[in-house]
Parts: structure tokens; C-alpha cells; sequence
């Protein structure tokens, strides 16, 4: 993106960047010798911000009006008008706290604030290897609590599998690790699980490979589980601070972004890298619409002043394209399904799967009970 030597050369003359090129000396508003773009941009490079890439972007976008208007209805008119089929979704955990499963880091519910019990040395260090690798036993407990197949997909969850069923949705990008969007019947070729999952887990020492099940299993019984093959601990493949992200996820975002015709944020907080800087590969004329609880991955302070570096921009005077859309991920997409004309197949399509689920955990409860009293019969001695 960034265009380093054209920056050294124009700081070489000690000029205003764009000052002379032809690209920006058509600008309008220059009255008294230097103009207020001409001054963003000076300051953008004399700070080092300075995109000689965006210069362009950002003169088209003062041109194209992106949305009809920057609200969730101007985000509607442009999926019907675009006739859009290469929607990404990137969520974070903000997608799943309806299902029961606590986010990071909201006040007071969040895991960052309820991690204490565990005396660890920082609420991160639960998720850090080298902190794992000498005692993985606060991980594996935190793990029982947040262990999937006893969480059911949420309306947003389920919103995702309608655009791919659809045929709207390129890809969803998730931060999360609670395989719920598998659960919802997102299939694997639609998903880029960013921080890995804990579908499967493999050996720290040997790299055997281990299911699922075969992991809750041990965990469940709270046992550290110990590879079959060596004495290496078994860590599900979820990523922990210090490794790296999966290659699915650097080879999908280098595909799939630039075909990107609209981006949709939900539940997450931006504050974690790289999946954070995803926003900013999107097209410059591409909208972005934020469904969160509170306001994130925004330009703040004099980024936001100089117009320039990367994030959302719901604030300035040119956006038009950013469309933050404040509430429950459940209640935005329950919204944007009803403006879509899809409300009652989203309402039944939750009711039938969360039915089904149910009928599952029933239907193996009754196994459950049904062996248990086999077993308790067996041990009744024969007269
Ligand atoms: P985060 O930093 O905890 O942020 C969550 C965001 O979602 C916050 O901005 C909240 O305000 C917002 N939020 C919470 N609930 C709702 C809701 N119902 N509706 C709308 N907004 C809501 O989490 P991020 O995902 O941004 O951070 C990335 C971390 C979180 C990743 O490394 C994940 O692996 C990790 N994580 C995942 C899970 C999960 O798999 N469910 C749970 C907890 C943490």
C-alpha cells in the first residue's frame, strides 16, 4: 500500500506532498496558497502516515457517493441494487455471548474479568504458550467451561448460513473459537476459522492428530490430555499468543478481499491483530457496516484529525461508506434479514435447528440413561 520512496523524494524537496503532482493539483478548495487537503496530506507525511496510494483512493472516494445514505436502510438499497455475491463476514465473540459463551472483554461478564480464580500472572497468559507449556491445567479448565456441543448458534450465526444458502456470502472470516458456525451448517469451504478451532488438536511434541471428542473426553474428566504416542500434552488448534495464524486464513484473505463487494463486522472489539487490519483490504469504495455493542476499529485522534491510517471511519464529514449500527448482534441481523425480506424463514430456521439440537442432547441423554440403568442392572446379583 504504502509508496516509501515517492514519500523520500518529496521530503527530499521539503515539499507539500501532492503539491505538484497532477493527481492532486486539480483540488478545488486551495485558496490561500495552501489548502486544508494539501495540509492533511503535509502533515500525514511529515508524521509518516502518508499513502501516496490512498492520495488517489481518497480523491475518487470524495467523488463517489458509496451508500445512497449511511445508514443500515443506504446498506440495503446497495445488496439489492449491486445485487451483491461476495459478502464477508468477519465476527468476534461478540456473535456468540447470546449462546451463553462470554466474550473477552466486557466489563464485568467478560473472561478477561472473571480469569482471577486462576491466579495467573495476566488474564492473557491463559492463552499463551509458553505459560501453557509449564502449566496447561488453567487452560483445560477454562476449556471445560467454554467447550462446544453444549452451546446452541445464534440468530446471527444463523443470519451467516442464510447468505450462504443464498448465495451471498464469499467468506466468513471468525475470531472465534466455539465452532458454533459449524454447528450452524456453515460449511468448511465458506469459513476461515483465524484462531484456529477446537474441532481438532494435535500433540504439542509429536504432532499426532486428535479429535474432538477424543480431547472432551479427557477434559471433561478433568485430565490434561496426554498424546498417545509420546508424553506430549494435546492442545486443541486453537491459536495461542505467540503462534502463528492458520495458512487458510493468509491464503483466503489474499483471494478474497479485493473481490469483496460488501464487508460486515459483528461482535468483535478490533483490538486483535492481524484479523483487526482485515477491514482495511477492502476496495475503497466498498461499504463496511459494524454490528456491535459499542463503537470499534474506528480512526481515533490524529489519525481521525488527518484523515488518514487504517480502521472505520463512521465520523468524518466524507464517509460514505461506514455505517456503524450500535445494539445485539442478534437484534442487527434479525433487522437486516426483515429489511431483506427474509425475517420469518430467519425466525423458523433458528426454531428448527435450535429443535433439533435439542432432540440430539435429548436423544443421548436417554442413551446415557438407558446404559446406566444396564449397567446398574448387571450389577444386580442373579438369584
Ligand atoms: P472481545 O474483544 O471480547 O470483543 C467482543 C465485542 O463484542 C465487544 O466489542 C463487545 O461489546 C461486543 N459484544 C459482546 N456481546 C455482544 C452482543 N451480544 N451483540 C453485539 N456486540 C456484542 O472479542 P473479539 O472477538 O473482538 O476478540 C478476539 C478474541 C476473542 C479472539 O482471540 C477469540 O478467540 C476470543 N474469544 C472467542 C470466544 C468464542 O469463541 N466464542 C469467546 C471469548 C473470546
Amino acid at each position: 500500500m504504502s509508496s516509501p520512496e515517492k514519500s523520500k523524494d518529496d521530503k527530499k524537496e521539503d515539499k507539500i506532498p501532492g503539491e505538484s503532482s497532477p493527481r492532486t493539483s486539480g483540488s478545488s478548495d486551495s485558496t490561500a496558497g495552501m489548502s486544508m487537503e494539501h495540509l492533511r496530506r503535509y502533515l500525514a507525511e511529515k508524521l509518516g502516515f502518508y499513502d501516496d496510494d490512498d492520495a488517489v483512493t481518497e480523491d475518487e472516494t470524495e467523488k463517489v457517493k458509496v451508500l445512497d445514505e449511511v445508514t443500515v436502510d443506504g446498506i440495503i438499497n446497495y445488496i439489492k441494487n449491486k445485487n451483491c455475491k461476495n459478502i464477508i463476514t468477519m465476527a468476534g465473540a461478540g456473535i456468540s455471548t447470546s449462546a451463553g459463551i462470554p466474550d473477552f472483554r466486557s466489563p464485568g461478564t467478560g473472561l478477561y474479568h472473571n480469569l482471577k480464580k486462576y491466579n495467573l500472572p495476566n488474564p492473557q497468559a491463559i492463552f499463551e504458550l509458553d505459560f501453557f507449556q509449564d502449566n496447561p491445567r488453567p487452560f483445560f479448565e477454562l476449556a471445560k467451561e467454554l467447550y462446544p456441543g453444549s452451546f446452541k448458534p445464534t440468530v446471527c450465526h444463523y443470519f451467516i448460513k442464510m447468505l450462504v444458502d443464498k448465495g451471498y456470502l464469499l467468506r466468513h472470516y471468525t475470531q472465534n473459537i466455539d465452532t458454533l458456525e459449524r454447528v450452524a451448517g456453515i460449511p468448511d469451504d465458506k469459513l476461515v476459522e483465524a484462531h484456529g478451532t477446537f474441532h481438532t488438536g494435535h500433540c504439542l511434541q509429536c504432532r499426532k492428530e486428535y479429535t474432538q471428542e477424543w480431547m472432551k473426553e479427557r477434559i471433561f474428566k478433568d485430565d490434561i490430555p496426554i498424546c498417545e504416542s509420546c508424553p506430549g500434552v494435546v492442545k486443541p488448534d486453537i491459536v495461542f499468543f505467540g503462534e502463528n495464524l492458520p495458512n487458510k486464513f493468509h491464503k483466503s484473505l489474499l483471494v478474497d478481499f479485493g473481490k469483496c463487494d460488501l464487508l460486515i463486522i459483528l461482535g468483535s472489539s478490533l483490538a486483535v491483530q492481524p484479523f483487526a487490519s482485515l477491514v482495511d483490504r477492502v476496495p475503497s469504495n466498498i461499504p463496511r457496516l459494524l454490528i456491535n455493542r459499542e463503537k470499534a476499529g474506528h480512526r481515533t485522534g490524529i489519525m481521525a484529525m488527518l484523515g488518514v491510517g487504517g480502521g472505520l471511519d463512521f465520523d468524518s464529514k466524507d464517509n460514505t461508506r461506514d455505517v456503524l449500527w450500535l445494539g445485539e448482534c442478534d437484534e442487527g441481523c434479525q433487522l437486516l434479514a426483515d429489511k431483506l425480506g427474509w425475517g420469518d424463514e430467519l425466525k423458523e430456521l433458528c426454531k428448527k435447528e435450535h429443535d433439533r439440537i435439542d432432540k440430539v442432547k435429548d436423544d443421548e441423554t436417554d442413551e446415557t440413561t438407558a446404559s446406566k440403568k444396564e449397567v446398574d442392572a448387571s450389577k444386580v446379583p442373579k438369584l
